[in-house]
């Protein structure tokens, strides 16, 4: 028995996606022929798609899970349970105007013509403030709808907003936030190759978000520094060859990283290395 997962044949979820599939230490065969292909050290089979099908696919069960972004997840509506966000394929859903417009909050929208590849996510949250507004559905390129004079407003997907600052737009509210998520069939038979593989996805993500620290304290120190850290249950401590000394192991989270770095060195650590942890088992 094969876990059947579809991912994104090309485009911006492509890469993030099998890598993520090679850091959980499962090798594609042929990923360049990009239809289907599958793993010989893991009983994995893998679809390309166009990111649109992919709920679809794993709704009907022809795949039992899939990588899609949460926008492409809600627009299409389908039946399938999120299980994992994987932490890529950042950005939001944004309602965008003229920068010359004067936009004073969602009930300047009403009336307007709004250019979108979202209608139906646009269309529940025009109809949640109470504003009605007509909504125009292009598949591409729909920053450019306002200056060719095919709509008013868009809603567009953002990630640095560089797109809608060449097009003459302003960002003036936010409808969702988006990242790529594991989603999976919900009758799926596969429960054990999916737990599997979700075990490593998340030792993966936790080892992407921790670094292994090294750094070097004098004996009498060694308290201070070691009240500055977690370590996985607590931190390793061992002599160094200078008398006094002693070289502390441990782990850090990406969050409080630099802050903790600046405290132990005040508080007398040295030579101080930071290493990158590829897998995390707790
Ligand atoms: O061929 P297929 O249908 O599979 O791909 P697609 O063309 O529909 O999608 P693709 O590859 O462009 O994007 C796949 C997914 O990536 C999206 O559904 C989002 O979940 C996610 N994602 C993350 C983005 C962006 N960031 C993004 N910036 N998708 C699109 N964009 C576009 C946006 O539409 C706009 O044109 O990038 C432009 C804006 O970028 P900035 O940086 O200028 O703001
Ligand atoms: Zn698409």
């Amino acid at each position: 028995m094969k876990l059947r997962i579809a991912i994104q044949k090309s485009g911006r979820l492509y890469e993030e996606s099998v890598s993520l599939l090679k850091e959980c230490g499962i090798d594609l065969r042929n990923v360049k022929d990009r239809l289907r292909t599958e793993s010989d050290n893991f009983p994995l089979e893998v679809f390309f798609l166009r990111d649109d099908d992919i709920p679809q696919y794993v709704e009907d069960g022809v795949a039992d899970i899939g990588i899609v972004g949460q926008n492409v997840l809600l627009e299409k509506n389908r039946d399938v349970e999120t299980v994992e966000e994987l932490g890529f394929g950042k950005c939001r859903l944004s309602i965008a105007v003229p920068r010359a417009l004067n936009y004073e909050g969602i009930a300047s929208l009403r009336g307007k013509r709004i250019a979108t590849s979202y209608p139906f996510i646009v269309n529940a949250y025009l109809k949640q403030h109470n504003v009605s507004a007509d909504i125009h559905e292009i598949s591409g390129s729909v920053e450019i709808a306002p200056g060719i004079g095919l709509a008013d407003v868009v809603a567009d997907l953002v990630s640095s907003g560089s797109t809608l600052f060449m097009n003459g737009l302003k960002e003036v509210e936010t409808i969702l936030k988006s990242q790529a998520v594991l989603i999976k069939n919900k009758n799926s038979d596969k429960d054990d190759l999916l737990k599997k593989l979700l075990f490593r996805i998340r030792s993966v993500k936790k080892a992407k978000r921790t670094k292994y620290v090294l750094l070097n304290a004098p004996n009498d120190k060694l308290k201070e520094v070691i009240a500055l850290l977690p370590g996985m249950k607590s931190p390793t401590v061992l002599p160094l060859a200078e008398s006094g000394w002693s070289s502390v192991h441990s782990v850090l989270n990406e969050d409080e990283f630099w802050d903790k770095i600046e405290q132990l060195k005040a508080a007398g650590a040295q030579g101080i290395l930071v290493v990158p942890i590829e897998n995390m088992i707790l």
